[in-house]
């Protein structure tokens, strides 16, 4: 990736006084969790993400699905943050105005350090009554179990609680997530392919509210035509170097 495009990007940064980070899958992918677009194993091999994570897959076969989640939450048990996420994390230490919104289902991010993430697509480690809406006692959740447990108030099934495809973005996330596309005045969108929508209209939303748009991602994405720089490489390599804590020209 080249100097020239590295340094044009640590300006904008260094510029920045707010500034909104956007992860996808491809964030987590530096820590070894797969991502929709890569192909599924085990039980799952025959099947998309996209066809498991719908309302209508759980209703069709709820053993199948809950495992899947169960396996993804075994998956991230023994997964760590990487240095991707420690630099998001040390960076929004440093600039208070710093927003991290996500894709992933993970907690990678809190891990790593970061508060406040915004987590447009829920997240892994909790579930709620498919029926009812209840979260019953997540304490102790085991993660073994390859049937979904009954709801303690209506003996519905729990189901995990992410957003699937089909299902609304949680009210409260989304919009904390344009406000910050409308107030940031840059936007760095790391490891996500700009498929999956609404989350996918948050860069358009900054860049048409002023904001530059820097891309960090190993392929081309729909993202190219609006991104001011691409930074083409490993988030877990760009984003340290990126976001390291620019030290000021050295006194003469
Ligand atoms: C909704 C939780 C209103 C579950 C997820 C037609 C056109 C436009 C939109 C639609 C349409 N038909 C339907 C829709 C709406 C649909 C949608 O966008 N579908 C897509 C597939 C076309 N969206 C919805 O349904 C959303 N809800 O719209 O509500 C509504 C209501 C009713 C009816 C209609 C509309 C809900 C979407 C949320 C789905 N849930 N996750 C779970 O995790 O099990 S989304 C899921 O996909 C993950 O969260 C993941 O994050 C996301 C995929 O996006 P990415 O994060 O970008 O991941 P991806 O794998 O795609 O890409 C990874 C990228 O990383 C790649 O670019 C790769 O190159 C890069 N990469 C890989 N390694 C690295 C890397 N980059 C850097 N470093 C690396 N090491
Ligand atoms: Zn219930």
């Amino acid at each position: 990736m080249s100097e020239i495009l590295m340094s044009s990007a640590k300006a904008l940064v260094e510029q920045s006084r707010s500034l909104l980070v956007l992860s996808g899958a491809g964030m987590s992918a530096e820590s070894g969790v797969p991502t929709f677009r890569d192909a599924q194993t085990g039980l799952w091999a025959k099947f998309r993400a996209e066809d498991l994570a719908t309302p209508e897959a759980f209703e069709r076969d709820p053993g199948l699905v809950w495992s899947w989640y169960q396996q993804r939450r075994r998956d991230l048990n023994i997964v760590q943050p990487n240095p991707g996420h420690f630099a998001v994390a040390s960076f929004g230490i440093r600039h208070p105005h710093c927003t991290v919104v996500t894709q992933n289902v993970d907690d990678l991010h809190e891990r790593a350090g970061s508060n406040g993430v915004v987590h447009l697509h829920g997240e892994l480690s909790a579930s709620h009554c498919f029926s009812c809406g209840a979260t019953g006692d997540q304490s102790g959740q085991s993660t073994e179990s390859e049937y979904p447990p009954h709801c303690t108030e209506c003996s519905g099934l729990m189901r995990p609680s992410v957003v699937w495809f089909g299902e609304t973005l949680p009210a409260m996330a989304w919009s904390e997530a344009e406000a910050a596309a409308q107030d940031c005045d840059l936007v760095i969108c790391a490891g996500t392919s700009g498929m999956v929508y609404p989350a996918a209209h948050l860069p358009s939303i900054a860049a048409e509210a002023g904001a530059r748009v820097i891309q960090v991602n190993i392929d081309a994405t729909a993202l190219d035509a609006i991104a001011d720089i691409n930074l083409r490489g490993p988030s877990g390599v760009i984003l340290p170097e990126l976001l390291a804590e620019q030290v000021g020209p050295s006194a003469i």
